[in-house]
């Protein structure tokens, strides 16, 4: 192989060595270069006659079209190298489905509520709403607490300083109660001269306060209160109306229920509802889910009617116990703490 292909293999490997066009550039100066091999051979041209000149001049240039050549092809190969690495980089696969947003849904608790109020909707139970700060009356005295009655100490409830009201004390309502108060006078008012009066057939849930805080006890938690107020309504009618709601809102229709003597201010007689479920992880046991009774006369006039034409039923559940109890949750503060791994679960 004489000098020129020999210089043109040189370049050739050299160029194939070559890994960016940075490197390619460098490589292609030591040929084709001002101070290049190629350069330095057409120098050297100086000396030689009129025919040698021409028969050099014309093999230097064949070997310049030659290194030219694969200067091209190697800047043609990084540049192709290069795009293929970029398209690699940013390669997006279209068929991939679309990044979810999520579906929101419902906290556990709202499940409850929304499931006690389409039961109770069957039995014919209108839903009442109505404030959370409430009056001392309304909380108490209407439900025939006496004036000293622990309840009403600052242990047991929130106290509001309401400035310019009616020198009456104002507080985070302990229970739903004022709400059926407040439900029952409208209704009186409302068929005042109708008689026989329509029944007050009506539930009472919502946001219930009360100074306490545990692993089953938090200081805002939600309670369902009912009242069915008419000219006949009887203990039965509560053993009844409360044992189909345990059975449909737990799905187990021989669920027992034991209505257990207890004392409430606000009814007489009263009793405590105890649930047992006869399957599952609390089968046996007997859960206690709310308290019930009837109507205490005094309350009956409060709310406007006259205990001896009128009588009825009342009773409260804690709405986050029944949740508890119907997911098998045995921290309540799991509720409250916006854990979406605890939340989504519901979903
Ligand atoms: C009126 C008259 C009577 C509502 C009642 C209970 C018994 C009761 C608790 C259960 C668990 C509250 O959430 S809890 O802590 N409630 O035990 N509540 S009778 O009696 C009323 C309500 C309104 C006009």
């Amino acid at each position: 192989m004489n000098e020129l292909d020999t210089l043109l293999a040189s370049a050739q490997a050299a160029f194939a060595q070559a890994a960016t066009p940075a490197d390619l550039e460098n490589a292609k100066a030591q040929y084709l270069g001002k101070s290049g091999r190629v350069t330095e051979l057409m120098k050297g041209m100086a000396a030689l006659s009129v025919d040698e000149k021409k028969s050099r001049g014309a093999a230097i240039n064949v070997l310049k079209q030659g290194i030219e050549a694969a200067l091209t092809a190697r800047r043609q190969a990084l540049a192709e190298a290069e795009l293929q690495a970029q398209l690699k980089a940013e390669a997006l696969d279209v068929s991939l489905p679309g990044r979810q947003r999520g579906t929101g849904g419902l906290h556990p608790v709202s499940l409850t509520q929304e499931r006690i109020e389409q039961i109770f909707a069957s039995m014919g139970f209108d839903v009442a709403d109505g404030p959370e700060i409430e009056s001392d009356w309304h909380s108490f005295t209407s439900l025939n607490n006496p004036p000293n009655h622990p309840a009403r100490s600052m242990q047991d409830t929130f106290y509001v300083d309401i400035n310019g009201a009616d020198g009456i004390p104002y507080n985070l309502r302990p229970h739903t109660s004022p709400m059926q108060v407040r439900f029952a006078q409208a209704h009186v008012k409302k068929y005042a001269g109708v008689s026989p009066m329509p029944e007050v057939r009506v539930i009472a849930p919502g946001r219930t306060y009360r100074v306490d805080s545990d692993a089953t006890h938090s200081p805002m938690f939600h309670q369902c209160e009912g009242l069915w107020l008419g000219e006949n309504v009887s203990f039965k009618d509560l053993k009844v109306v409360v044992t189909n709601f345990c059975r449909t809102f737990f799905e187990s229709d021989d669920l027992a229920l034991r209505f257990r003597p207890s004392f409430f201010p606000f009814t007489e007689p009263s009793a405590e509802i105890d649930i047992q479920f006869q399957s599952g992880p609390l089968s046996g046991k007997w859960l206690e889910v709310g308290g019930s009774g009837q109507v205490h006369p005094q309350v009956v006039r409060n709310m406007g009617l006259d205990p001896e034409t009128h009588i009825g039923f009342a009773f409260g559940m804690g709405m986050d116990r029944l949740t508890m109890l119907r997911y098998g949750v045995n921290d309540l503060r799991q509720f409250f703490e916006g854990d979406m791994r605890f939340l989504s679960q519901f979903r």
